[in-house]
């Protein structure tokens, strides 16, 4: 099951609107015959081209996938119905799909079919893994994640607005491996002009892992230009809009940005739940935020951030420097104490924290 995890995970990002599953089969004499994963964009499912790959050897086997095989048939049988037909005696299930189609059908038609099915071990690293996918299946919307990187005394900046280099390059190279796992990343179009940043994965050999670059445009703030623009032949770029600023957005679309009109909040900005829904209708399954200050505020304050990546870093910038969260307005502590860490660790001179809501 950890290799099938493993194997689920180096696919996130690349598999959505589906999730990125991960499948190992092991044949009745004990040796493993094949391994799977989602294929790019979705298809084939990992147990088709596990399956594919053990041929007939599986008679008496086991199969380990991260997520309930699926029930639903589509131009080929479900998955459910190919593993019993190889003869498998027993699937180990990492964790059960809330898709309608499948939810406890895949694994009901494995056991109508004579096949033991054990859910876990693991199954907290499962449900990690496909959060995403059950996050939009369940509230329509992408898993949002914020990324943030931040002094000592939680500053995103100093007073001048230096930023670029709060960081280490550990550090940044393993924000670029966060890009490569998400299905998208989300800006606000008053970073994409202050950073004039690509949002693309750089690091070597994952230079085709690069998210769907997605700009929240304000009521006043300018159209992206530079690198977001030059890139749109390596990534998408989607630009979220209200009706009155659409009229802007023909020449970028001209180039190949695609436009997502959306309703204004009082504001007159896009209104994040319906943003968000609209992301998670076109199949996006996760989203990683990378700024700035106000979006960050905005989705933590409508409670829509479900995980937190905090790049923590030695640096003391003072009060004069720009708090990495604005105003919350929140006042109980209880109402504080939103996440709880899952895990930390340093990372060359710096430290990350990868913490998760509540609930
Ligand atoms: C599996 N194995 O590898 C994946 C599954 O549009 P379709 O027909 O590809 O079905 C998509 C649904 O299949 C998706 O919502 C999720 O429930 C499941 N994904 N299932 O058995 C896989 N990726
Ligand atoms: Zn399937």
């Amino acid at each position: 099951m950890r290799t099938a995890l493993a194997l689920g995970r180096q696919a996130l990002g690349t598999t959505w609107p589906n999730p990125a599953v991960g499948c190992v089969l092991v044949a009745a004499g004990g040796h493993v015959a094949a391994h799977g994963v989602t294929g790019a964009g979705g298809r084939p499912h990992a147990e088709t081209q596990a399956l594919a790959q053990a041929g007939n050897r599986m008679p008496g086997g086991t199969a380990y996938v991260t997520l309930e095989p699926c029930a639903h048939r589509g131009a080929t049988p479900s998955c459910a119905e190919k593993l019993a037909e190889a003869g498998i005696a027993r699937v180990v299930v990492g964790t059960r799909d809330p898709d309608p189609r499948t939810d406890g059908a895949g694994a009901a038609l494995l056991a109508g079919a004579g096949v033991t099915v054990t859910y876990g071990p693991h199954e907290d690293d499962a449900r990690r893994l496909h959060a995403g996918h059950v996050c939009r299946v369940r509230l329509g919307r992408p898993q949002v994640t914020l990324k943030l990187a931040a002094s000592l005394d939680g500053r995103i900046a100093t007073s001048t607005g230096a930023s670029q280099w709060l960081t280490g390059p550990m550090a940044r190279q393993h924000a670029h491996l966060l890009r490569a796992r998400h299905d998208a990343i989300l800006v606000g179009a008053g970073t994409a002009l202050r950073d004039d940043p690509e949002l693309t994965c750089r690091l070597p050999g994952l230079g085709d892992r690069s998210p769907v670059r997605v700009v929240m445009i304000g009521a006043k703030t300018p159209l992206p230009s530079g690198r977001l623009v030059s890139t749109l032949g390596s990534a998408p770029l989607w630009l979220l809009v209200t009706a009155e600023r659409r009229p802007d957005t023909g020449e970028l679309q001209a180039a190949g940005a695609e436009v997502l009109e959306l309703a204004a909040d009082s504001c007159g900005r896009p209104s994040l739940g319906p943003a968000l829904a609209a992301l998670g209708a076109r199949g996006l399954t996760s989203v990683i935020v990378e700024g700035g200050q106000a979006i960050a505020t905005a989705l933590l304050r409508n409670r829509l951030v479900d995980a937190l990546v905090w790049y923590g870093t030695d640096a003391i910038v003072g009060s004069d420097g720009l708090a990495a969260i604005g105003a919350l307005g929140r006042t109980a502590l209880p109402e504080t104490t939103n996440f709880r860490t899952v895990r930390a660790r340093r990372i060359g001179p710096d430290h990350v924290r990868f913490l998760e809501r509540a609930r």
